[in-house]
């Protein structure tokens, strides 16, 4: 018997993270670059392509023309189709995605729970189980009052289509109302063979324990996920919420304050260096598009040269007027 040695050499690499990056230019060229992963356009003018690895989401961006998105790992890439699931995969991370119309599923909640249903069978089917992140995207998610607001609608779907998937805890995500085709509803996920580390923000309440006032099932979410070299973060959707509630209804210059401090409060407790970089690919959603031109300020005064994508967006509670997403590399 040998000691000491065989688990090291058992131990894998922690796996780089995949570098997300925008850029100008032709989605073909992006497509046949070696190691890409995903591609991802922003609303209705962009192209169709076949490659299952083209994804349109059905946000629209401020900026013309609206930039890609790129998803590359240091490795060769195969992807497939499998009914509304299309999905890549190389270097241990895997992307996914289902796009579907709600009306032919019954409705935002079955819709999601499908949704879920079909990521879930093919995570389970794959070497790369772990889910990190994940982005949906759903049609006028305010609308209906109280518990039938569409959001919550969504929320009780996603629950039912996750299972007890998740049940050592769920994924960063972001949820956000986009203005494209009716019932219309888009979930894409990054999922890796190796863990994640899940990051709570100290000054919120997380999310799946919001009181019900919220609605009958909590969001589903973690605020941040610690990729599993400790090389990236990947922020949730992150608004101007303290403790479980909404600040500064109405401020938009407050709640860009606030949601600054929520990230930064991330950074803290994914062990990460203050503040973010020319590396560092963000998102705002902006709910009303007169207010992008002050969102757009407020970012290029507070982080000067980092990649931002303004995208028109409606945040899942309506007194919220911004959203954050994004990466920040170590
Ligand atoms: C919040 O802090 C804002 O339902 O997946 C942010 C990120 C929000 C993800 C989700 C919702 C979600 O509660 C809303």
């Amino acid at each position: 018997m040998m000691h000491g040695c065989e688990n090291a050499l058992a131990e894998p690499l922690p796996r780089r993270a995949p570098r997300v990056a925008y850029r100008s230019g032709d989605v073909a060229t992006a497509l046949a670059e070696y190691g890409t992963l995903a591609v991802f356009g922003f609303g209705s003018g962009t192209r169709s392509e076949e490659d299952p690895r083209w994804f349109r989401v059905a946000l629209e961006s401020f900026d013309a023309p609206a930039s890609l998105e790129l998803w590359q790992v240091d490795a060769d890439v195969v992807h497939g189709r499998d009914g509304d699931l299309r999905w890549a995969a190389g270097g241990g991370w895997l992307f996914a995605a289902v796009d579907l119309s709600e009306a032919d599923h019954g409705g935002p909640s079955p819709a999601a729970t499908h949704a879920y249903e079909a990521l879930r069978r093919l995570v389970e089917s794959r070497p790369e189980r772990h889910v990190l992140r994940i982005w949906n995207y759903l049609q006028a998610i305010n609308q209906g009052e109280g518990d039938a607001e569409r959001y919550k609608l969504f929320c009780e779907g996603r629950a039912i289509g996750m299972g007890d998937f998740f049940a050592e805890g769920f994924p960063a995500a972001t949820a956000i109302g986009h203005h494209g085709p009716a019932s219309r509803l888009q979930v894409y996920l990054l999922a890796c063979d190796q863990p994640g580390e899940r990051i709570e923000n100290p000054r919120q309440v997380s999310a799946w324990c919001y009181p019900r006032q919220y609605g009958r099932t909590p969001p589903s979410f973690a605020r941040a996920m610690l990729l599993p070299a400790q090389d990236a973060l990947a922020i949730s959707g992150t608004a101007a919420v303290v403790g479980h509630a909404s600040a500064h209804q109405d401020d938009l210059q407050a709640q860009l304050e606030e949601t600054f401090t929520n990230l930064e409060a991330l950074l803290a407790r994914g062990r990460l260096a203050p503040g973010f970089d020319t590396q560092s690919p963000l998102k705002a959603y902006v709910r009303h598009p007169a207010d992008a031109a002050q969102v757009r300020e407020f970012i290029a005064h507070r982080l000067p040269g980092v990649p931002v994508l303004l995208l028109h967006g409606d945040i899942c509670r309506s007194e919220l007027l911004v959203e954050i997403d994004g990466w920040r590399y170590a």
